[in-house]
């Protein structure tokens, strides 16, 4: 599609950057190289070349002068420039948090590596653990990110949708509570502040701070402490979703409502979220349907804040939570009012009395970018035993990753025991010091490839001001619609951080979006051998298909997206040798809408391969007659008949 848009404008007069790369690290080519027992170095270079001549069979208009591997030091180096800069300013920091980690793999494992509470390699229980890491400080940006997306209007409107809703943006405010013990308080963090004279009991995420210390010394020590470890076992991103099963256990202790002075208990639960809010929760049960089933599962009271106008409530008798909109009762002075209004003013009298304030949350975190990997870029720091955290002098730039060390057992990053990387001085000491072996997530790497592609070999920085100035930003950015959120997000984060340092001078770097479909096809599968690929397929007798290896009658499945994993795939070579370029690229570009997803049929690549011999032959029979004809240029009016309409048909043709 993108070649097609790049020869349009070139066609119309267009100078055209029309650029491919390699976004070349990361997990899928570290375990493809496991997989086949070779090196993710020798892999990615391996597979680069391979699609390379692919694509230069296929005839697309790249610039193969501004080919760019992520993978190389030339180009990362820039990444790690940047990162000493955003450390420098705070944007790149340092904290500890909560990882998915396998104890036999000794590893850490990103989300989609998580199968049912499971590590994807040896099947043990993953559980959650505590580890220094680096992160982006996206939520800077929040604010901006959001505001923004109302000017993109080249951007299709459910991706907006999911960038907004992922930002996630709410208004309410934070709200104290103190303990019943005079010694602290618990901060929460609500967007129904109308709500807090029925807030009958307090939440506070396992990984909460406060949880250990709340139940020192009491009898309910033990067990809050053994429900805070089984916790850390369940999937964070599952412990959000309304289905799942709630539950909690008492600390023992108390805190008071700021305006009613009643005694709340203090529980843990596993459906608030420490990375939310303030990872405290005030329990509203009657307005909350959360809330609801937790105080009827642990026999909490019940208090009703909010009337609707038709049916009174009895909290005894509800069945459920009621969070549509009324008039306050119970509410002390707020009583009557109805509660949009009581929102605003309870608000204000809790400002007033500085038990609280207005304030924002934002779904957001900041973004983790450390990979406990391998095959990606390096974090360029030091760790001195005196100095701390010292950043790798420029000067010392890039970091690069020893390409020849070989993977430990189990995919473990060799780079921990490499000693000829690891044992460094400390630049700001001198002693001997250790590097930092954690690698950035490849999404560093795409969120400025744009840029680079506009000045490839450039030496001096990231990319030539002027090269990014002319070019950027990119008119048509064509992907698929899996990068919605992502990697879409992450770019136009980056893109604020650069245009912050004076590199450029832009905050969006995608003027226009097209999210086009997948390539779809249809599974195929035999009782013996499972997925096979097209070329396994025999065609049996009395039309039916049958495993090439054993014979047996497939399986035909659902048309589902290509994938290597389903076997569902067509290799463009056997394509390019059957019908050559043109017919491949016609078939893909009339099967579907772009947008639309495009089911792949044997049947549709014959039906562009005959058209474009018909063509072929036509203009092959006729060449002589055409070779001797005279251009016509004259008005169309006095032409005879015949050769009016044949005029006509050429127009409407071309
Ligand atoms: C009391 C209350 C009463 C709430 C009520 C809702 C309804 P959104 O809209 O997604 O921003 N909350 C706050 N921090 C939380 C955490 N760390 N983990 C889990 N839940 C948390 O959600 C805001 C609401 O989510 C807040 O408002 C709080 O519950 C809960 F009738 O406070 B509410
Ligand atoms: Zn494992």
């Amino acid at each position: 599609i993108g070649d097609v848009v790049a020869r349009y404008k070139r066609m119309r007069g267009f100078n055209v950057l029309h650029p491919m790369g390699w976004d070349a690290f990361g997990m899928p080519a570290e375990n493809a190289a496991i997989a086949n027992k070779t090196h993710p170095a020798r892999w990615t270079y391996a597979n680069i070349d391979t699609m390379r001549s692919q694509l230069k069979r296929l005839g697309f208009s790249y610039d193969w002068q501004r080919e760019v591997a992520t993978c190389r030091p030339e180009y990362y180096r820039w990444e790690q420039w940047l990162f000493l800069r955003m450390y420098e300013k705070g944007l790149a920091f340092r904290k500890e948090s909560y990882v998915n980690w396998c104890d036999p793999c000794q590893t850490v494992l990103a989300n989609e590596q998580v199968e049912a509470g499971a590590c994807w390699r040896c099947g043990k229980p993953v559980r959650q653990k505590k580890l220094w890491q680096w992160f982006f400080r996206i939520t800077h940006y929040a604010e901006d990110l959001l505001a923004h997306c109302d000017q993109l209007p080249g951007w299709p409107e459910k991706v907006i949708t999911m960038q907004r809703n992922w930002i996630g943006r709410s208004t309410g405010a934070e709200i104290r509570f103190p303990l019943e013990s005079g010694r602290g308080e618990i901060a929460v963090f609500t967007t129904r502040p109308d709500t807090v004279f029925g807030a009958t009991f307090m939440c506070l995420a396992p990984e909460h701070p406060l949880v250990p210390e709340l139940c020192r010394g009491r009898p309910q020590e033990e067990e809050v402490m053994a429900f805070v470890e089984r916790i850390s076992h369940q999937d964070r991103s599952d412990r959000a979703l309304e289905s799942y099963e709630k539950e909690g256990v008492f600390t023992g202790a108390y805190c008071l409502n700021p305006l009613n002075g009643r005694r709340m208990p203090v529980f843990t639960a596993n459906f608030a979220l420490m990375a939310y809010g303030t990872g405290g929760v005030m329990s509203v049960p009657a307005h909350d349907q959360r809330d609801f089933e937790f105080a009827r599962k642990y026999g909490l009271e019940v208090v009703v804040v909010v009337m609707p106008p038709e049916r009174p409530l009895n909290p005894g008798t509800m069945t459920e939570a009621y969070t549509g909109e009324g008039r306050m009762v119970n509410s002390g002075a707020f009583d009557g009012l109805p509660n949009t209004r009581a929102k605003e003013a309870i608000v204000d009298h809790l400002e007033k009395n500085a038990l609280g304030r207005r304030t924002v949350s934002f779904r957001l975190r900041d973004w983790g970018i450390s990979r406990q990997r391998y095959w990606g870029a390096p974090i360029p720091v030091i760790h001195c035993d005196r100095c701390g955290v010292v950043p790798v002098p420029e000067s010392q730039l890039p970091v690069v990753l020893p390409e020849e060390a070989d993977l430990l057992a189990g995919g473990r990053s060799p780079l921990p025991e490499l000693e000829s990387f690891v044992r460094v001085d400390c630049p700001a000491c001198g002693r001997p010091a250790r590097r930092e072996t954690d690698t950035m997530d490849t999404f560093v790497e795409s969120s400025w490839y744009f840029e680079r592609f506009c000045s490839p070999e450039c030496g001096q920085g990231m990319f030539d001001p002027a090269a990014v100035a002319y070019w950027m930003p990119v008119d048509q950015y064509i992907g698929g619609v899996e990068h919605a959120i992502l990697h879409l997000l992450y770019s136009r984060f980056y893109t604020r951080v650069l245009q912050d340092e004076g590199l450029l001078d832009f905050k969006e770097p995608f003027t226009r979006l097209l999210t086009q479909g997948m390539v779809c096809k249809e599974t195929v599968a035999c009782p013996e051998h499972g997925f096979l690929f097209p070329s396994d397929v025999a065609p049996g007798s009395s039309g039916a298909q049958s495993c090439a290896r054993c014979g047996r009658p497939v399986q035909v499945g659902r048309v589902e997206k290509m994938s290597k994993s389903k076997r569902n795939v067509i290799d463009p070579n056997t394509l390019l040798d059957r019908y050559g370029a043109d017919t491949t690229r016609l078939f893909c570009l009339f099967a579907a809408p772009p947008e639309k997803d495009l089911e792949w049929s044997e049947q549709g690549v014959d039906g562009s391969f005959r058209f474009l011999n018909r063509v072929w032959r036509l203009a092959a029979d006729w060449m002589d007659a055409v070779h001797s004809a005279a251009p016509y240029d004259g008005p169309p009016e006095v032409l005879e008949e015949g050769l009016k309409a044949l005029l006509r048909k050429t127009h409407l043709t071309i």
